[in-house]
């Protein structure tokens, strides 16, 4: 059966062609109001394309002129192709104005919106829904240093100045390093006051310890160079202590070492002395005592006036005039043993200084735990 009045109507389910793509009298348009309402229509929908246009979409916009004004298959072409050239000459007149008045409105408002997306720009990606790169920016706080890094570096600096090189070593280390080639046998005593914390490895491994002092890579580095050495070794060594306000399971040292065929107990006590008033002041007065350390013989105790006031006696002195600074003294020739240095030609000093020790003294910080605690408010007094 026959589709209901479809032979012959211009109204065809299957023509999906559309207006523009149709010619006047196909759809029923001849006398000049209806061409007139066809116009409007077409006008009508290039206005609503068009402001649905985002202010700076390029994109849309070039797709939109394409559409409406591309040579090949734009509407207006359509439109000269389809509604004016098949026209009768008394249309031809009202098609033709209709069609350059349309012509000229698309082409008018492409550029108003072309001009509209360039000032977008200008005003920043903010007007497209981005950020505006020309506002001042998120300001965040910059760190500071840490008191103990200050201190450290300050060290480094010191000692930097009159020939010393740093070198950095690992934390965690053989025992023999640590202890057996620094002249601290087995069942030493002096084991005690530094055993420290070894690490759980699988049965039959060779132990492993978390270095008490930097001097390890004093060792390694006399098993690499022949003197002169000049180095000072900063970083994190680790003790069995309990905490308390003067003692931390893990704090940091600077330990130093000279040697060479010429170094005396002069250049040793010089040196101390440039450092502790390069540190402290230059009117800090030096004192060394006797002391004990199974790498250094002599050993010293490095003693500086009290920086508070000035050895006449106060509470942070404990009424001594001396505050007790650093462990020092001359390398032992034992250790020289066990780096196949010779002893006979050799000689030299060394020290370890603690650097939390330091910064206690240099801050008058009387807790140890502080630098630790990681509290802004103590931290922010250091910037
Ligand atoms: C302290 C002070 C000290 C050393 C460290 C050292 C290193 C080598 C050879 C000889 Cl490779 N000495 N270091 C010397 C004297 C003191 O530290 O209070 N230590 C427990």
């Amino acid at each position: 059966m026959p589709w209901p009045g479809a032979a012959g109507t211009l109204f065809l389910m299957t023509d999906e062609r559309t207006p523009v793509e149709r010619t006047l009298a196909e759809l029923g348009a001849t006398s000049p109001e209806a061409i007139a309402a066809r116009f409007a229509e077409v006008r009508a929908r290039f206005d609503a394309e068009t402001a649905r246009l985002a202010p700076c979409d390029l994109a849309a916009w070039t797709a939109v002129r394409n559409a409406w004004l591309g040579r090949a298959s734009g509407v207006i072409t359509a439109i000269g192709d389809n509604w004016l050239k098949p026209a009768t000459p008394e249309q031809k007149r009202v098609v033709g104005k209709s069609l350059n008045g349309l012509k000229a409105h698309v082409e008018r408002t492409l550029e108003e919106l072309r001009a509209r997306a360039e000032a977008a720009g200008d005003a920043g990606p903010a007007a497209a829904g981005g950020s505006d790169l020309s506002l001042p920016g998120v300001r965040r706080a910059l760190g500071t240093r840490h008191p103990i890094r200050q201190t450290r570096e300050e060290l480094e600096r010191i000692f930097r100045s009159i020939g010393f090189s740093v070198v950095e070593g690992p934390e965690i280390e053989t025992p023999y390093y640590n202890f057996e080639a620094l002249n601290i046998p087995e069942h030493h005593p002096a084991r005690d006051t530094m055993d420290t914390f070894y690490l759980s490895l699988p049965k039959g491994s060779p132990e492993l310890l978390l270095r008490t002092h930097t001097s390890p890579m004093q060792i390694h580095t006399m098993e690499r160079q022949q003197p002169p050495v000049r180095i000072v070794v900063p970083g994190r060594v680790y003790r069995r202590d309990n905490p308390d306000s003067t003692h931390s399971f893990a704090f940091h040292q600077i330990e130093g070492l000279a040697v060479d065929t010429d170094i005396t107990f002069c250049e040793f006590k010089g040196t101390v002395e440039y450092f502790v008033r390069e540190f402290l002041g230059p009117k800090t007065r030096t004192r060394l005592r006797p002391s004990y350390f199974p790498f250094t013989e002599p050993s010293a105790e490095v003693d500086a006036s009290c920086f508070a006031c000035d050895g006449r006696g106060c509470r942070i002195c404990k009424h001594a005039g001396w505050i007790e600074l650093f462990g020092a003294g001359m390398v032992d020739p034992a250790v020289y043993g066990f780096v196949n240095y010779d002893a006979k030609r050799l000689s030299g000093f060394a020290f370890g200084i603690g650097v939390e020790r330091m910064a206690m003294m240099r801050y008058g910080i009387s807790d140890i735990q502080l630098f630790y605690q990681n509290d802004v408010r103590f931290l922010r007094q250091f910037e």
